[in-house]
């Protein structure tokens, strides 16, 4: 029986060896995340119940097969110990010093949590700092070998960064206002496709439940975008940080939460639903993060689309800032730098 099986198995990858047999989970294949015990528990109790196409990565070897059926089926995973503590580092170094006004740097938006609105500026209260593309230290990042290695899996040679944050997580002041509702950041992003951006996420310190790591809902990345807006919670929520409008109870307690290590990364797709909790610490959380995509993409027309709310915020914000621009698009444009490979539509 084990023989006819394996027959089929090796004609079916024989015909197309971009797909897999549905019961190749079962037959000993390696666990990729066996450091991530929770993670673990969770593709050992799904099986996929159709052949995978691989359609969410490409034939780029960074990722090793198992690593890549793990992404297909989840929509995520965490490469652990990516990023040196010496990059770490000078990454931190370089926030803190922005905050302290020790050096400037042009970014589109530096983000304070609302419920520290009245506090004076310095580390303890920007929340975000957001766009730092021309900033080379922090940009640093975005150009890390090992980084781009793996963004190669998913956007091809031509990626170009489009989107930057390093993320300070404040301690909450008991408002909840520290939390980022459940979302998909393709919300952000008019061009397609999807399944060519990826996002970077690398914890520069240990995260956990109690400082608010990311929560993502492994599989929503085979999803389309849905409806977006501002939660109506009590305290209210950060500026631009919509949430999916209606994620039913059943599909957020498949919540899994993601306690990683400083210096370990995890790539995400666009349509993946995922947040982060409030700080319960006395500490503050920070991450760096990246959205790359491929420079063949090409923007949409965002009107009637669910990117029109938030692509009329971004223009009244970036107008604010005294940024001529007619278009979202024209502001994707603005902070898209290319990190690898050739120019395209995007
Ligand atoms: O780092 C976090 O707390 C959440 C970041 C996030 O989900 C995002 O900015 O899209």
């Amino acid at each position: 029986m084990k023989k006819v099986a394996d027959r089929i198995k090796t004609i079916y990858g024989l015909l197309n060896p971009d797909v897999v047999s549905p019961n190749v989970f079962a037959i000993g294949m390696q666990n990729p995340m066996k450091d991530f015990a929770y993670i673990s528990n969770y593709s050992q109790t799904r099986k996929p119940a159709a052949p995978i196409r691989f359609q969410y990565t490409n034939s780029y070897d960074a990722l090793s097969r198992e690593q890549k059926l793990f992404y297909e089926e989840n929509g995520f995973i965490v490469i652990p110990r990516l990023v040196s503590e010496d990059c770490l580092e000078i990454y931190k170094n370089r926030f803190r010093d922005i905050c302290d006004n020790k050096v400037q740097i042009t970014s589109l938006i530096m983000m304070k949590d609302i419920s520290y609105r009245k506090d004076r500026t310095n580390e303890r209260i920007i929340y975000e700092i957001q766009d730092f593309m021309f900033d080379e230290v922090l940009f640093g990042y975005c150009r890390l070998p090992q980084i781009l290695k793996y963004a190669e899996c998913f956007c091809g040679p031509n990626i170009k960064a489009m989107h930057t944050m390093l993320i300070n997580k404040p301690p909450d002041k008991g408002t909840l206002t520290s939390r980022h509702p459940l979302h998909q950041d393709l919300i952000y992003f008019p061009f397609r496709p999807a399944d060519k951006i990826v996002c970077s996420w690398t914890a520069l310190e240990r995260v956990n439940r109690d400082n608010g790591c990311l929560a993502v809902i492994p599989g929503t990345h085979r999803g389309e975008l849905l409806r977006h807006g501002y939660p109506d919670w009590e305290g209210g929520v950060n500026l631009l940080y919509h949430g999916v409008s209606d994620v039913d109870e059943q599909c957020r307690s498949r919540r899994v939460h993601l306690e990683m290590e400083a210096g370990d990364t995890v790539f995400f797709h666009p349509i993946l639903i995922h947040g982060s909790g409030a700080n319960r610490t006395n500490g503050f959380r920070k991450a760096i993060t990246c959205h790359y995509a491929a420079t063949e993409c090409d923007y949409i027309d965002v009107k009637g689309t669910r990117h029109e709310n938030l692509a009329k915020e971004f223009l009244a914000v970036a107008r604010k800032k005294g940024v001529k621009v007619d278009d979202v698009k024209n502001i994707l444009q603005l902070k898209g730098r290319l990190v690898q490979g050739e120019e395209n539509t995007l």
